[in-house]
């Protein structure tokens, strides 16, 4: 598909999007729409290639933040119990399985606000020593400062995971504890200090579609779309406020993800949370719609997610492979 003005070209990212015309987008017939972001998914990736993310929960609950959907808050009774930081050599025998197991990449989760100084150097020599099994390396720690940014750099990471979580008018009917400034902030120091940046949201946590529409909205009007965007559909956990919330259906999260792919042409949009809840056939739509990205092993930090095996069958079944390694890592605008 030739162009004269690029400027045209659906393709080429875009920093300008209003939540208007996201919504718009969101309205195009649905057919229409899986079919406008399979097009678009073509013009930057090859649409048989999926990324392999494997999760690791290093440090689980007593979180002091109140994320109305998490297990891992002190504020609420979910039966998940504070654990330690785990240690150094019990991560990397998890990361080693994680790779036998075809993972690409292994991504280390910490229920922190923020990330303390006194933990840098633990959690540096467990990403020192992924990145040294021929791992690609992500963590999730909470909020940071740039100084810890460059340190996690510099220990080897190659991606930081932080989600702005809903639109900005919904925010605050989910999490008190932090702003949506303090996250857009964390952001900016990850891709300052030359780190990937992992970002998305949830949905089905009852917000509206036009919350849906301005969670893609900030993502894509960021200095710097997410090299990677993983939508997570909401795991309702018992004891949270969002633990008895409605889910979005699968065919408006067909939507988000196909929206996803369009305003964020370039990121790797990854099917995260809530494929243990979805049919084969409803995954197989998400990549029709652009998703090019899973976590697998059958657990993702605290909640299930399909068994290995089933993943095999269904990657058989669909012809996919995994994608090419340091292939996702093209420069996001
Ligand atoms: N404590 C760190 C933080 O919040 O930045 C890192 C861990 S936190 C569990 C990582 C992300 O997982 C959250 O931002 C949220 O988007 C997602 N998440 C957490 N619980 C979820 C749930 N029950 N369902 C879907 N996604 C969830
Ligand atoms: C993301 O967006 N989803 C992952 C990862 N980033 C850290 C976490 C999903 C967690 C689902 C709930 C749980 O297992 O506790
Ligand atoms: Fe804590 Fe992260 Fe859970 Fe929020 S999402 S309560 S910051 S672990």
């Amino acid at each position: 598909m030739a162009f004269d003005n690029p400027a045209a070209d659906p393709a080429t990212p875009r920093h300008d999007w209003t939540v208007d015309e996201i919504e718009a987008l969101f309205d195009i017939p649905f057919t229409e729409l899986v079919f406008r972001a399979a097009t678009v998914h073509r013009r930057w990736f090859n649409p048989a290639e999926v990324q392999i993310s494997q999760l690791l929960s290093v440090k689980t609950g007593g979180c002091p933040e109140n994320c109305g959907y998490c297990s891992q808050s002190q504020s609420f009774d979910t039966g998940v119990d504070a654990s330690k930081l785990m240690e150094v050599q019990a991560v990397l025998a998890e990361a080693a399985r994680a790779k036998a197991g075809g993972a690409q990449r292994f991504c280390m989760g910490a229920a922190w606000r923020d990330l303390k100084d006194r933990d840098l150097p633990k959690v540096s020599a467990m990403i020192s020593g992924v990145k040294a099994m021929g791992l690609e390396t992500c963590v999730t720690l909470g909020m940071l400062q740039p100084h810890q940014a460059t340190a996690l750099k510099d220990a080897g990471l190659d991606y930081y995971n932080h989600n702005l979580d809903t639109g900005p008018e919904y925010y605050g009917k989910v999490v008190t504890t932090r702003t949506y400034q303090d996250r857009i902030d964390t952001l900016g120091h990850v891709h300052a200090a030359g780190l990937k940046t992992c970002c998305g949201g949830i949905v089905s946590m009852g917000e509206t579609r036009r919350d849906r529409a301005s969670l893609l909205h900030a993502l894509a009007t960021l200095p710097h779309h997410p090299d990677s965007l993983p939508i997570n559909d909401l795991m309702p956990v018992p004891g949270t406020p969002l633990g008895g919330s409605k889910s979005v259906g699968g065919i408006e999260f067909v939507r988000m993800i196909a929206v996803a792919r369009l305003v964020c042409p370039q990121a790797v949009v990854r099917l995260s949370a809530g494929r243990d809840h979805m049919s084969r056939e409803l995954q197989a739509l998400c990549f029709m719609a652009g998703a090019n990205s899973i976590f697998v092993g059958n657990v993702l930090l605290t909640t299930p997610n399909p068994e290995q095996s089933e993943d095999a069958a269904l990657f058989a079944d669909l012809g996919l492979k995994p994608m090419t390694m340091g292939e996702a890592e093209t420069v996001s605008a």
